[in-house]
């Protein structure tokens, strides 16, 4: 799939977790799920659960026939051992399955990817970077998903996980966006910033780091009145939280591909074309962490000129060295931003983005988490702090005061 759809895609990202929830509450009286990925090579026909149909049918199994679709539906059994219970999500890639695991008898996540051209190498590479981060962390020390098998079924290449819960996102949309704690932001800072930077370690950049890639471990929670809001809502059992999605992971030796990430988590200079290397990763979780304190995306943009011009308001100039070397001389006049002021474009920008200087804080951690994000968004790659040194920052004295005492 080409960048353009997984843009278009990912546009469509919201009413696309609204038709999948939608989708699970009708479970098990299903209906036939047509998407517009029905016309690629995945069909996945979500068929009663089985209560109506004949005990004596033969069960659904995967062969591994050449050439064959893959067809499958909920009963549906993957190398006659995965049992197909729900669909937990789905993406560019594909799709993400609950199944039983028959063996085991436990539930896990099974990522059916679609056998698209370039699908079958992002995949193995997810593989091969799953294999490397999860026998590197033995002891499950730092939170990236683990992968518990992987197989070929109709050259269709499926990824056994462990079952985690609800992603951030999911989270924050069915509590009406309204945003996370400083307290819990600290938490879940604290486990993204030491599994991220333990891919930086080991010569990774994960490149696409959004909230709907951060899975809390357990999706419980409790309902309690909001003092600000006087509403009810949603508090996390467990601020437990794990990355996902490695399959543009890139390791320092191998092609860094120039347009990498999901637009609003883009950095400046991968939007300018400037090369890019584990500090983009960075930018991406200023985003993120930004989005938890305010329960909305910071660069709503949908053209990289826009997104540039957001920037500026929310951060200030870029400074004109990067400019100077950008390959997008488009995007550049009298070594400035281009920018249209008057244009409605303009306003739009005005309108959504504030100094990140002038947001009003209430409290010193308020303020230490600003003071972080502002280091974190920083347009020059040699000035932005890194994930170690962003884990020495005042916002995380609380969290080491707290680890000390535990070990
Ligand atoms: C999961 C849900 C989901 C939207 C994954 C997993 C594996 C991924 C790319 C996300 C609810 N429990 C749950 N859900 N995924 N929603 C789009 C895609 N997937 C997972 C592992 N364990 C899970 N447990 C691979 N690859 C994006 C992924 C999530």
């Amino acid at each position: 799939m080409g960048r353009k759809d997984k843009e278009s895609w990912e546009a469509e990202r919201t009413s696309a977790a609204l038709a999948s929830l939608k989708l699970q509450a009708q479970q098990p009286t299903l209906e036939i799920y047509g998407t517009p990925e029905t016309s690629g090579q995945l069909q996945l026909t979500l068929l009663s659960d089985g209560s109506d149909s004949a005990d004596d049918a033969p069960e659904d199994t995967c062969e591994d026939n050449e050439g064959e679709q893959l067809d499958y539906h909920i009963g549906s059994v993957l190398k006659d051992r995965y049992e197909m219970v729900s669909m937990l999500g789905d993406g560019a890639f594909g799709r993400v399955m609950k199944c039983l695991d028959r063996h085991k008898n436990e539930f896990v996540a099974v990522k059916v990817v679609m056998n698209f051209e370039n699908s079958y190498e992002v995949a193995r590479s997810e593989i091969a970077v799953l294999e490397e981060i999860n026998s590197l962390d033995d002891d499950n020390k730092f939170a990236c998903v683990r992968m518990l098998d992987w197989f070929e079924c109709k050259r269709h290449i499926c990824i056994v996980f462990e079952l985690l819960g609800l992603s951030t996102f999911e989270f924050l949309r069915q509590n009406d966006f309204l945003p996370f704690s400083v307290e819990q932001i600290r938490h879940m800072a604290f486990q993204l910033f030491r599994a991220v930077s333990f891919l930086h370690r080991n010569k990774l950049t994960h490149t696409d780091l959004k909230p709907e890639n951060i899975l809390f471990v357990s999706s419980a929670f409790d309902l309690e009145d909001d003092p600000k809001t006087m509403c009810v809502c949603r508090k996390p059992k467990s601020l437990e939280v794990k990355v996902v999605d490695f399959g543009t992971a890139t390791f320092d030796h191998q092609h860094h591909e120039s347009l990498v990430s999901t637009r609003h988590y883009r950095a400046p200079e991968v939007i300018l074309d400037l090369g890019w290397n584990q500090s983009c990763d960075v930018w991406s979780l200023g985003c993120v962490l930004f989005e938890f304190y305010f329960g909305q995306t910071l660069f709503l943009s949908h053209d990289c000129l826009e997104h540039l011009a957001m920037m500026e308001e929310v951060l200030g100039p870029i400074p004109p060295h990067l400019l100077e070397q950008t390959r997008k001389k488009h995007f550049v006049h009298n070594n400035r931003l281009k920018r249209d002021e008057q244009s409605s474009s303009g306003g739009h920008i005005r309108e959504h983005c504030r100094p990140l200087k002038f947001i009003e804080t209430e409290s010193e951690e308020e303020q230490q988490l600003l003071d972080l994000l502002g280091c974190m968004l920083e347009y020059d790659v040699g000035r932005r702090i890194t994930l170690e040194e962003a884990l020495w920052h005042p916002f995380f004295s609380l969290m080491r005061t707290k680890q000390t005492q535990r070990s």
